[in-house]
């Protein structure tokens, strides 16, 4: 019986049974990890993970000999509306060897030049957007507004499709609506009362994994009806390597049904994970003028008094303290919180912590992130943290809110352009004021997020 044994081998053991799990799993988890330390096993009814947070666990989970990407119970009910896309395949579906050779030139660190316009152009609608703010003096819903800039970025930059979602008024844009409450499903459906009748709520979700694969349909019919071939954008390159007529001779080729799976991840991978990213990072601003005072002279430094600075695609490497501030946001919060590793075969954690081929182990990325590893203060918001000395003398398993191996991130580079970029435009234009004395609460839709997070902005003349 699978209890005894978590008792025998001396791990620590947190039944949810009763309890129940809350509507924040991941901060849930990190209380948990207070309680329990840095490996535990959670057990929920007939479901049990092992979560891990110390150091040189992660460590040892993260070598790949020994342990690979596994597809965990929430992410199977993604596959549910994301299908065998790059994010949610198993290691074994011969679709994601084929559509990561095909993907990969397109986020190598020199095609971020490609998508640099259609992100600037972006970041444009947010200050255009925001100067309406200042002039009528109402606060902006930051999290909002981020999704809106990485919605339309990545449409425009991966589809050449445009979500046009700053002039939708108040609301999301309803693939927004759709996803948000997918993710949830995805999130909670494991925990939900086996005794009580869900066909309601799996019928809404049908409809809302309906409505997402509509979208991906518009997205592809648009480009096929331009008659452009898009060559160097992810769906050219997922159409030009598509199998059956028409489709390019050499190397690996994608069928119709699996390039709607990657548009859906891409969607949504490409994002959602950005926009907390953004969110948590201007909070961090917000609450800390010295680091906001050095963004500042950072931005000015490059683009002095402009009143419309052009941002150029090198501009966005002479940006290294903004690009520290992002990473930092995303040590406190890695806004995809959670990720598994699979064990290849039996095993022992730390010498001590038994693990069965194909089991799985759940890396708690926010706990890692504060790990003694982190010094003494790892709740501290610093960004000096990212210095080159300070990361060139960390273990690199410290840190991994992009995942980790083979099964990483692919869109790393592409997070980072944008959300730099967007940042420093922010910073050299306005002045953040807090105008309700923010307290930080988190919201979990599988991502993090700063839930209620408004601020009020003054222009600022950027030699001030
Ligand atoms: Mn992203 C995988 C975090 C931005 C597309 N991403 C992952 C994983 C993490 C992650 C963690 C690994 C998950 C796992 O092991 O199960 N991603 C982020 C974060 C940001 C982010 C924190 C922003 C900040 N991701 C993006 C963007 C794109 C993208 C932008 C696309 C443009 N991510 C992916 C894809 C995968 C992935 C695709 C799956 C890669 C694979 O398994 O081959």
């Amino acid at each position: 019986h699978s209890d005894e044994r978590a008792a025998d081998d001396g791990i620590p053991l947190a039944d949810l049974t009763e309890v129940g799990l809350t509507g924040t799993p991941i901060q849930q988890a990190m209380d948990l990890t207070r309680v329990h330390g840095p490996a535990y096993r959670r057990k929920y009814g007939d479901h049990r993970s092992l979560f891990v947070s110390s150091l040189d666990l992660v460590t040892e989970v993260a070598d790949e000999s020994r342990f690979r990407k596994g597809v965990s119970v929430v992410l199977e009910n993604v596959r549910e509306f994301a299908g065998d896309g790059l994010f949610t395949a198993y290691n074994d579906e011969p679709n994601w060897a084929k559509a990561h050779e095909v993907l990969m030139p397109a986020f190598a660190l020199g095609s971020m030049r490609t998508y640099h316009p259609a992100m600037l152009k972006v970041a444009r609608r947010v200050m255009a957007s925001w100067d309406r703010r200042v002039a009528d003096g109402t606060p902006v819903h930051v999290a909002e507004d981020m999704t809106r800039m990485t919605l339309d970025t990545i449409g425009l930059a991966g589809f050449g499709f445009d979500f046009e979602s700053f002039s939708r008024g108040e609301g999301a844009h309803p693939f927004v609506e759709a996803m948000v409450r997918c993710l949830e499903w995805s999130m909670t459906k494991f925990s939900r009362d086996p005794d009580a009748d869900h066909s309601a709520a799996d019928a809404a979700f049908q409809a809302d994994a309906d409505y997402l694969a509509s979208v991906v349909d518009e997205v592809i019919a648009a480009r096929t009806a331009s008659g452009e071939s898009g060559d160097d954008d992810l769906l050219g390159l997922m159409l030009g390597a598509r199998g059956g007529e028409g489709g390019a001779a050499d190397g690996p080729t994608l069928d119709l049904a699996n390039i709607r799976n990657q548009v859906i991840t891409f969607l949504i991978a490409g994002h959602e994970t950005t926009s907390g990213a953004l969110s948590f990072a201007l909070y961090h601003l917000l609450k800390d003028p010295v680091a906001l005072r050095m963004v500042q002279r950072e931005a000015d430094e490059l683009w002095g008094d402009q009143a419309d600075p052009d941002p150029s695609f090198e501009d966005i490497g002479r940006l290294p303290f903004t690009r520290q501030v992002l990473n930092e946001a995303l040590r406190l919060w890695p806004t995809a919180a959670a990720f598994s590793r699979q064990a290849r075969e039996d095993t022992l954690l730390g010498g001590r912590i038994p693990v069965q081929a194909g089991e799985l182990v759940t890396v708690l990325t926010p706990m890692l992130h504060r790990d003694p590893a982190w010094g003494d203060n790892p709740e501290l918001f610093d960004p000096s943290r990212f210095s080159p000395e300070a990361e060139a003398a960390r273990s690199p398993h410290a840190y991994k809110p992009f995942g980790t191996g083979e099964r990483a991130c692919i869109g790393r580079q592409f997070a980072l352009h944008e959300a730099t970029m967007l940042l420093a435009l922010l910073a050299h234009r306005y002045r953040l004021i807090d105008h309700a004395g923010y307290q930080l609460r988190i919201k979990e839709t599988l991502t993090l997020k700063p839930e209620g997070f408004t601020l009020t902005l003054a222009p600022r003349t950027p030699a001030d």
